[in-house]
């Protein structure tokens, strides 16, 4: 008799209650509150419980809130449990419900026998517990309040403006565990030339040894050392017997582990050709006879990602430089011709210390000893052999033998003739370049006398 009593003056209470609720108050001075779920971890993996809490800065009698989950992502384990404080349910959707809808809808109020408990400040409405229900990983979830359906009273009965913290979930977060193998350059190839590769290892588990096997074209790169950065004591095996292949394999002894990121070899290759190619890392998931990474902990191989190197080597711009002189007093510009093979020609200037300027020659010069042959007029013509390596080889002519003065390639009376014929003169016959034809250019003349262009 006594408990149904009660029960009539619980629903008299809530019905009072909404009544107050409808003709609420909205006083200009309205308090303010926010309504938040929080929970301990934001990337559950199974069942987890989220407070659902409220902020105010007024003393709150009544509670209305109404919020969204995602009933394909998660389910409601047990019925809502009020807080401490708002223990009154006015109304509360079914767990049925909730779960099939993902929709939910809290009406507490405050007891009467706690209506002197009303306080502001943080308080626990509610604890929700839910079970994760996609088997899928790293699922985006959220918890949304709908702010339409919330409202929370005063007690003073005037409504609180009221904000809302949403909870953003990750459900079943994958620890991602990445081993990987990466084949890096510094700079891109030049054909003819070392080209410098990095091979790197990276591991988030800890490993006792790995195999790196490398693919690469032998026609296109020839390999010239590989030097490994040891991540281990033990010495590492290195097989390049075959062209195109590099095996290499580092191992612990039995107190060595590794786990981090690691250059594990410095490779040098000379690219042979301007051909588009890769350098491969072998490697097919599950396979234990190519590329492995070998978990400490298992003896298993963890290789799960690698990064190969595509190239394309460029050709090498080769420019040379010629370093010309003469017997002269005075110092001179000298201007003339450079020929090589394949009819090469270039017209040169130097300045006044004999230095030409940059002459750009073609990729059919090799990285061989290359025949120049240099021809200023008045001198023979002077061989100087170099080998132009990519970019900027200097040659160093030397001095030129003057008095060809016809430049028919020898030095004889003809040239004598001619000499005779400008004496005392500034003419080209001026081999000393001070001014005067004379005895002084005569004298280098007849040492020269019957020299002959080089070939
Ligand atoms: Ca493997
Ligand atoms: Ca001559
Ligand atoms: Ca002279």
């Amino acid at each position: 008799m006594k408990k149904r009593f009660l029960n009539f003056f619980l629903v008299f209470v809530s019905a009072v209650f909404l009544l107050t609720v409808i003709f609420v108050k909205h006083s200009s001075a309205a308090g303010l509150g926010t309504l938040s779920f929080t929970t301990p971890n934001a990337s559950p993996s199974a069942s987890f419980s989220v407070n659902l809490n409220l902020d105010a800065d007024v003393a709150v009698g009544f509670v209305r809130t109404e919020f969204y989950f995602d009933p394909a992502h998660l389910a409601l384990s047990q019925d809502i449990t009020p807080g401490d404080l708002f223990t009154q349910v006015i109304s509360q959707t079914s767990l049925s419900e909730a779960n099939s809808t993902g929709h939910v809808v809290l009406v507490y109020g405050l007891p009467t026998d706690k209506v002197g408990q009303a306080t502001s400040g943080s308080q626990l409405i509610g604890t929700l517990s839910f079970n994760i229900v996609t088997a899928n990983n790293n699922v985006s979830t959220q918890l949304n309040f709908n702010t339409e359906g919330i409202q929370v009273v005063g007690m003073d009965e005037t409504a609180l403006n009221i904000s809302v913290v949403n909870l953003p979930l990750t459900l079943n977060p994958q620890v991602v565990s990445s081993t990987s193998l990466t084949l890096s350059q510094s700079a891109p190839p030049v054909q003819n030339s070392n080209w410098d590769v990095s091979l790197s290892l990276s591991t988030t588990e800890v490993i006792s040894g790995f195999d790196a096997v490398l693919n690469y074209d032998s026609n296109i790169l020839q390999l010239q050392s590989i030097t490994p950065v040891n991540i281990f004591t033990s010495t590492p095996l290195i097989n390049t017997q075959t062209p195109g292949v590099i095996k290499f394999s580092q191992v612990a002894n039995s107190a060595e582990s590794f786990t981090g990121t690691q250059k594990i070899a410095d490779i040098v290759f000379l690219s042979k050709t301007t051909q588009a190619s890769a350098i491969t890392i072998d490697y097919t998931p599950g396979s234990t006879t190519d590329s492995n990474v070998v978990s400490l902990s298992s003896g298993q191989d963890i290789l799960s990602q690698t990064t190969n190197l595509n190239f394309q080597a460029t050709v090498a711009r080769r420019f040379i430089q010629l370093l010309v002189s003469t017997k002269a007093i005075v110092a001179r510009q000298l201007t003339g011709t450079v020929t090589s093979i394949n009819n090469w020609l270039a017209q040169f200037t130097t300045d006044n210390t004999g230095l030409s300027q940059e002459l750009e020659i073609d990729s059919s010069f090799t990285e061989v000893p290359t025949d120049f042959y240099i021809k200023v007029d008045n001198y023979l013509t002077k061989k100087a052999t170099a080998t132009p390596s990519a970019g900027l080889t200097q040659i160093n002519v030397g001095q030129l033998i003057g008095g060809d003065l016809n430049n028919d390639g020898t030095i004889n009376n003809i040239d004598l003739a001619s000499m005779y014929a400008q004496w005392f003169t500034d003419n080209s016959a001026d081999l000393n370049n001070d001014g005067a034809v004379n005895s002084l250019d005569h004298w280098e003349l007849i040492t020269n006398f019957f020299k002959s262009d080089d070939v």
